[in-house]
């Protein structure tokens, strides 16, 4: 017996989310029902509104961040059982892929199609329905839905004692954010370290960076509530734009520049990746996380790559392993050695979706959360 549960879609791209009652399947082999009891509003989910990030079904629902409570366990699901609290993350890890089993679980073959948002095998087969119609699963999961099914390889099964709304958070935001610095950017004790842009992810990578022992954190951001946040996250140095922060890099390095650069923009512009190669020293690392217009290319000076040996590397979910880095950040979490209460500005209903967009625009929120009844 199918389910329904009202949920936040999209109907085109640019377009605007609007709640809706959809059907849902009841969970298939390898598939769990979870009551959702919070989703973060990660940025992005608004690049489908904006039309920067255009997925391949329409009508979409949206959110990619998120825990809650299982409801219904499909056959072949060892391990979860009704009442189990989990978290979602956002990209699936099979442990059986070939990107699997060379330890790229961020990169497992599972996520081929979470922009298409059916199931993992099949890109005809959804799990949701709008009056007959396939609705696709944001990353294949859609967590701005009341109730969603998904596939056990995107479900983590969490400790009851940690609080939904706070574990919600470790789905996307955190582990991109802390793993942008430690591991794709391999931020290292005394390193100097710049974070271009200060949101749910850029919060993160500020927090990574200052628990790596980077000596100094140097947040970029035009918002002073979010350099005033950054500081609170561990920041030692704030600054509005690139020219600054690489100016103070070079003053403190005798002209050499940061070790390590991360560009956590909100909205990738084609010049960012060049503005973050310039602020870093010979032989450093840039690391690109932020999400803009995916066609676009971006100039790149062939001297700093080539000459300056500089790195220049790309990172999904922070480059993390999720099912054994998400428990790694709930114990630490849970240890009082990662803020994540603190990271939550704002809290909305299902219906505020784009209420909560455009109070991100205006730069009042480094993460809303939508809390569920
Ligand atoms: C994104 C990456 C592109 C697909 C949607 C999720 N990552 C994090 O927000
Ligand atoms: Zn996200």
């Amino acid at each position: 017996m199918p389910t329904t549960t009202r949920a936040s879609i999209i109907r085109q791209s640019p377009g605007e989310y609007e709640t809706v009652t959809l059907e849902l399947d009841d969970p298939k082999k390898g598939e769990v029902q979870v009551k959702m009891a919070a989703s973060g509003l990660c940025h992005s989910d608004d690049h489908l509104q904006t039309g920067d990030l255009q997925v391949m079904t329409y009508p979409f629902c949206g959110g990619h961040e998120g825990s809650g409570v299982i409801t219904k366990v499909g056959p072949d699901t060892p391990g979860f059982e009704e009442g189990d609290h989990v978290v979602f993350s956002f990209v699936p890890s099979c442990g059986q892929c070939s990107a699997c089993r060379r330890g790229d679980f961020n990169l497992c073959d599972k996520g081929a199609l979470l922009l298409v948002g059916s199931r993992a095998d099949d890109a005809e087969d959804f799990r949701m329905k709008l009056d007959g119609q396939n609705v696709g699963q944001m990353c294949g999961i859609s967590t701005f839905s009341e109730y969603t099914t998904a596939d056990v390889a995107s479900v983590i099964k969490i400790d009851k004692d940690i609080p939904l709304k706070s574990a919600a958070l470790v789905g996307c935001g955190v582990p991109t954010g802390f793993g942008t610095a430690v591991k794709a950017g391999g931020v290292k004790p005394g390193d100097v370290v710049i974070v271009m842009g200060i949101g749910g992810i850029g919060i993160n990578a500020v927090q990574g960076a200052a628990h790596a022992g980077a000596t100094r954190v140097i947040a970029v951001d035009p918002t002073p509530f979010k350099r005033e946040m950054a500081q609170e996250f561990g920041a030692t140095d704030v600054f509005e734009n690139m020219e600054q922060a690489t100016e103070f890099a070079q003053s403190i390095t005798e002209g050499q520049g940061a070790d390590v650069a991360l560009v956590t923009v909100g909205v990738l512009e084609a010049d960012h990746p060049a503005q973050a190669l310039a602020s870093i020293r010979k032989g450093g690392t840039v690391v690109v996380t932020g999400l803009g217009k995916m066609t676009e290319l971006t100039p790149i000076s062939a001297f700093d790559l080539t000459l300056m040996q500089k790195r220049l590397q790309g990172a999904i979910i922070g480059a993390q392993s999720p099912h054994s880095d998400i428990p790694k950040l709930l114990r630490m979490y849970q240890a009082g050695q990662l803020k994540l209460d603190e990271l939550i500005t704002k809290e909305y209903t299902l219906d505020q979706v784009t209420e909560a967009y455009k109070d991100m625009h205006e730069g009042k929120n480094i993460r809303g959360v939508i809390v569920f009844d």
